[in-house]
């Protein structure tokens, strides 16, 4: 047989598979590629009306507008989009603010302009071509990306009339990055920043960063771990921050640091760090005067101080007030603001998830105005389903700021397609009061903080699905009314292909794959069930950590008698610390929503739910709808082969894959393991009989497993 001819009978007999497609992304470009429109009518009306573009003034902020647009106008139209020397052309884009452009300033936009406020914009189809306004340069560049956006999705540009405005003030992502590379909790490689090579090079990356980040309207990076090292602020780390933050500012990017609390022992040679003690206030204020020295726009501190370790104001028999006021003076004069993270549970708490409450809320009114309360939006500690913290809510004389997981650290890491748009909508829209009474999350806090999944890995976030997270925070954090189906449509578009055959499957696939998650690893308000350290894979027999609110075995509480954690008034009464419409719902059993049922309840075994089923069945048959949930996302992704490029094609499917596989490892290892108290049969379902022995289960010991926490 000649060479062709037995490589097609291999193709025939389906030993070698066909590449999907001829060509491969490996997804840098994010949801910034700008392929030509592959819509002829649409093409056609983008062409007429856009022949040139006109930005008008200078600035690196006005200059990254211009690239950008003329860099998106090239690839969506297929053709050169000159930079016009003029504003009073046809067919052109206009982009500026009034203050530079006489123009732009003629054309009656004062009122909408009045809205778009600092950082938003105008859009607005005009008889002369396209006109992005806004008030500032930076209103100007987000104009620019939100223009594009709408050509990227295939929207019509013929009647435009757009006035956005960030929702939220601060925007930022947190990168828990260590000075050595090594990010914690991070599936995407090593740290975007080159300590090493800083201040000299800056890599191009870097300002492919910002742009992403600039898309969305993110403003802000916390660049190290919240786990602080003090050499972050010193001279010499410093200089590599205002390296970084001179490559962010034309994008609306400030830089902020996290701040060890015990920096002035460490690199200050003072005996204290007690923020009531005058020359640690001085201290903090020399030190915050020499960083806006180097960096005149810095946002300010982050800070995780007395929790897990880190130091803080408690060292010195001081309040958490006490430790983030004195910061906030210390940069107050400056302009910066301090995050002061409500991520807090002490060592001898009855139930951790009244930590932060218990702690915070006698505070509430006792800090500066420049401090904001960073708090999780869980009372746990980014679980795949928790209810909403009650801080949110029982602050009211406090600055909020709702800090959100980007990164996968408890779902599964980079290589289980988990789309947290979902998650993130969940808690911006509780209602903390109930029934439109009471604020909604997203109308109380005036920032979102996400920690960050971004690496070196090509496609940035370790796996290009991990990335529609990223996008989801951003957008999310611009305008918290967005919902999750807008964004999958919106990122799909825009990462992939306009082809409703990909796209419609695939948002449903997305939308689908959290509640997922959930089913397979922590089913009907379960939490924390994951193996000990890495967090990878499950372990709900872990009971072996010293602190007792680390083990599995203290969360689900599962003996003979049922499983769940009461926290009703006859438990710890962590019900309580909710208004009282969610403390009823929360807390009496036949209202509690199943999703929460053993966060707040222990419940015998045979407690009959609303479906009929016994809690035990009902335990295993949402286990194995976790897996048949995935199976259907692996036969959705299989069905579109061909349908996008090899390269990002493969990587989902081998994903998929993996996930497949450990979403059967979750549910065979937890109804084996919960099995040994309820005592019962697994009832017969789809997912068969587990695989393995409990015992081996057990024994499984993942090693090297990415993120720290070995
Ligand atoms: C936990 C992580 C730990 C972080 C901590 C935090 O396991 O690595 O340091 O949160 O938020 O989820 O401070």
């Amino acid at each position: 047989m000649s060479g062709a001819f037995r490589c097609l009978a291999l193709v025939l007999l389906g030993v070698v598979a066909l590449p999907a497609s001829a060509w491969s992304e490996d997804g840098y470009e994010l949801w910034l590629r700008y392929p030509q429109v592959s819509n002829a009518a649409l093409l056609a009306q983008y062409r007429a009306a856009l022949a040139s573009v006109f930005v008008a003034g200078d600035s690196p902020t006005l200059g990254a507008a211009r690239d950008e647009l003329a860099r998106g106008l090239r690839g969506l139209l297929g053709t050169d989009i000159p930079i016009a020397g003029d504003p009073t052309r046809r067919r052109l884009v206009l982009a500026g603010t009034p203050a530079r452009s006489p123009a732009l300033s003629r054309l009656g936009l004062q009122s909408s302009l009045a809205r778009a406020g600092a950082e938003g914009y105008v859009i607005s189809t005009q008889a002369r071509g396209i006109v992005i306004a806004a008030n500032t340069d930076i209103g100007v560049l987000h104009g620019a990306f939100a223009f594009l956006r709408l050509l990227q999705t295939h929207q019509s540009i013929d009647a435009l009339n757009i006035v956005e405005a960030p929702q939220l003030r601060h925007r930022i992502l947190n990168h828990w990055d260590n000075l050595n590379g090594s990010i914690e909790r991070g599936y995407a490689g090593a740290s975007l920043w080159d300590w090493h090579t800083l201040p000299a090079y800056k890599a191009p990356r870097y300002t492919d960063y910002a742009r992403a980040n600039a898309s969305l309207g993110i403003n802000g990076t916390v660049l190290n771990n919240v786990n602080a090292n003090a050499l972050s602020l010193t001279p010499e780390y410093v200089a590599k921050a205002a390296a970084l933050a001179d490559v962010f500012r034309p994008y609306g990017i400030r830089v902020y640091l996290s701040a060890r609390f015990s920096a002035p022992i460490e690199i200050g040679g003072l005996k204290t760090a007690d923020p009531l003690a005058p020359d640690v206030r001085d201290w903090w204020a020399g030190k915050t005067a020499e960083i806006y020295k180097a960096i005149p726009d810095f946002g300010g501190f982050l800070v995780k101080a007395n929790s897990e370790g880190q130091p803080g104001p408690q060292d010195y028999k001081r309040t958490h007030a006490d430790g983030a006021n004195m910061l906030a003076d210390a940069v107050a004069p400056h302009g910066g603001i301090v995050m002061w993270r409500a991520f807090v549970y002490a060592q001898e708490a009855d139930d951790r998830a009244e930590q932060a409450y218990a702690e915070f809320t006698p505070l509430d009114g006792t800090f500066r105005p420049n401090v904001l309360l960073q708090i999780k939006n869980g009372p746990i500690d980014f679980q795949p389903r928790e209810p909403f913290s009650p801080l949110f809510g029982a602050m009211p004389r406090t600055p909020l700021t709702l800090e959100l997981q980007i990164t996968k650290e408890y779902l599964g890491f980079a290589t289980h397609l988990v789309y947290l748009a979902p998650l993130f909508e969940e808690v911006l829209s509780v209602d903390t009061r109930v029934n439109g009474t009471g604020p909604v999350v997203r109308d109380l806090v005036q920032g979102a903080a996400g920690v960050a999944n971004t690496g070196t890995s090509r496609s940035w976030c370790g796996a290009v699905f991990a990335c529609a997270n990223w996008h989801a925070f951003g957008r999310l954090a611009w305008n918290p009314r967005l919902t999750s189906a807008a964004l999958a449509d919106e990122w799909l578009r825009m990462t992939f292909t306009n082809d409703p055959a990909f796209v419609e499957p695939v948002t449903a696939m997305m939308l689908t794959s959290r509640q997922a998650a959930v089913d397979y690893m922590t089913p009907l308000g379960l939490t924390h069930l994951m193996a000990r350290g890495h967090h990878y894979g499950p372990g709900p027999w872990v009971n072996t950590v010293a602190r007792a609110d680390q083990n599995s075995t203290y969360f689900h509480r599962a003996d003979a008698g049922g499983i769940g954690f009461d926290r009703t008034a006859a438990g710890s009464n962590a019900v309580a610390q909710y208004a009282a419409p969610w403390r009823e719902t929360f807390g009496r059993l036949d209202r509690v929503p199943d999703d929460y049922l053993l966060w707040f309840h222990h419940v015998p075994w045979d407690h009959r739910m609303a479906s009929g089923r016994t809690l035990w069945n009902e335990l295993t048959a949402r286990y194995c709808r976790g897996v048949e949930a995935v199976r259907a996302m692996r036969a959705t992704w299989a069905s579109l082969a061909g349908r996008i490029d090899t390269g990002r094609y493969e990587e989902t499917r081998a994903f998929l894959g993996v996930q497949e596989e450990e979403a059967r490892w979750w549910r065979d290892a937890s109804v084996l393991y919960f099995q040994t108290f309820s005592k019962q049969p697994i009832a017969p379902d789809t997912c068969g009989a587990p695989a393995r022995t409990l015992a081996e289960y057990q024994s499984i010991v993942s090693r090297n497993v990415p993120g720290g926490g070995n």
